[in-house]
């Protein structure tokens, strides 16, 4: 074994992941595609903890909570497995984003972990095999792992991974309207809507055509395309959350107003599109040349950052380990 430190970034869904068919190996109920950012990152840095009989977790400085445990020691579990090892280890790991400001993401989290894990315990995996084993953190990170804009296979537990797509040159406008925690986890609202909603199956359904018609629409390079169904299918995702028993609702009235700035931009030619995740804050997509106009225009509706498409997960050089909180301090 020994000592790595790897990187990732947060990605945005512009056709969405909800719903699993298999919660304990983290299968999507359909395909989903997202595009990789070049902020927001994550650096998380694995050592062996071979006096330890458990694994140590330090996340932005602070020792994990107990969910955050269970979570993280489950993934490692796997990543033992896979190498036929029972070594504890210690994580130590940082967002470049407050943890809960809605942008720090468990996708970004636990690509950077499976990539520096799988390094740490010397295990050779290709790139769909790396995507497969962040999987099985947190759905989402398996897009982290590769660069730009990336489509995840619903498949099966052997299939289930991510791949880069063609796609046009495209940035994001991110809006952060609330930086708080949200009141329920996507896995928790995702299992309630599964179980509740009247929906889910044509949810389903309608999503991998919407999949379909999106990977089309990148590789003819349409923008205008991949932002009508970025936009409609965003709805449709909090229409269908909306739909649960108790109902959930993530978007504010702060969000709907940068929608409806969105659309009058559009009926003023300005192309762009909004989305947003289980959260109130709402990224808006442009073409490369209409981002710097399309922040202006949202000015004074929340924080304003404009981020384009970013890398894989990396593994960094010796010498960029996150340094233990009581180092950090010195
Ligand atoms: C997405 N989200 O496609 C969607 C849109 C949130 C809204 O993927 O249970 O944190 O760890 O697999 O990956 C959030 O789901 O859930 C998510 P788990 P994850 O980006």
């Amino acid at each position: 074994m020994r000592t790595t430190t790897a990187r990732a970034y947060p990605n945005i869904a512009l056709i969405k992941y909800w719903g699993k068919r298999d919660e304990s190996r983290i299968l999507p109920a359909a395909g989903s595609l997202s595009m990789t950012l070049d902020a927001f990152e994550t650096t998380t840095t694995v050592v062996p903890n071979p006096d330890g009989d458990a694994d140590s977790l330090e996340l932005d400085g602070q020792p994990a909570d107990e969910e955050q445990t269970r979570r993280i020691a489950a993934f490692l579990d796997h990543v033992r497995a896979l190498a036929g090892s029972e070594q504890p280890v210690i994580v130590r790991s940082r967002n470049s984003v407050p943890t809960g400001a809605g942008l720090a993401s468990s996708a970004s989290g636990f690509a950077a972990l499976a990539t520096a894990a799988a390094s740490a315990f010397e295990l050779d995996l290709d790139a769909r095999a790396l995507s497969r084993l962040a999987r099985l953190g947190s759905g989402s990170a398996c897009r982290s792992v590769v660069p730009g804009v990336a489509v995840w296979h619903a498949g099966d537990d052997e299939t289930s991974c991510a791949e880069p797509v063609d796609a046009p040159d495209m940035r994001m406008v991110v809006v952060t309207v609330d930086r708080s925690r949200k009141p329920v986890s996507s896995r928790a609202a995702m299992r309630l809507t599964a179980a509740t909603s009247p929906f889910y199956e044509a949810w389903v359904s309608s999503t991998e055509e919407s999949l379909a018609a999106m990977i089309d629409a990148c590789e003819e390079g349409d923008f205008t395309r991949i932002g009508e169904i970025t936009e409609s299918h965003a709805l449709r995702m909090h229409a269908l959350i909306q739909s649960t028993t108790p109902p959930i609702r993530f978007l504010r009235p702060q969000s709907v107003a940068i929608f409806d700035a969105v659309e009058k931009l559009r009926e003023n030619g300005l192309e762009a599109y909004s989305t947003a995740d289980a959260g109130p804050n709402v990224v808006v997509l442009v073409r490369p040349e209409n981002a710097e106009a399309v922040a202006e225009a949202l000015d004074g509706l929340g924080e304003i950052r404009i981020v384009g498409p970013g890398p894989g997960a990396q593994l960094l050089p010796e010498g960029s380990e996150v340094p233990a909180a009581e180092e950090g301090l010195s």
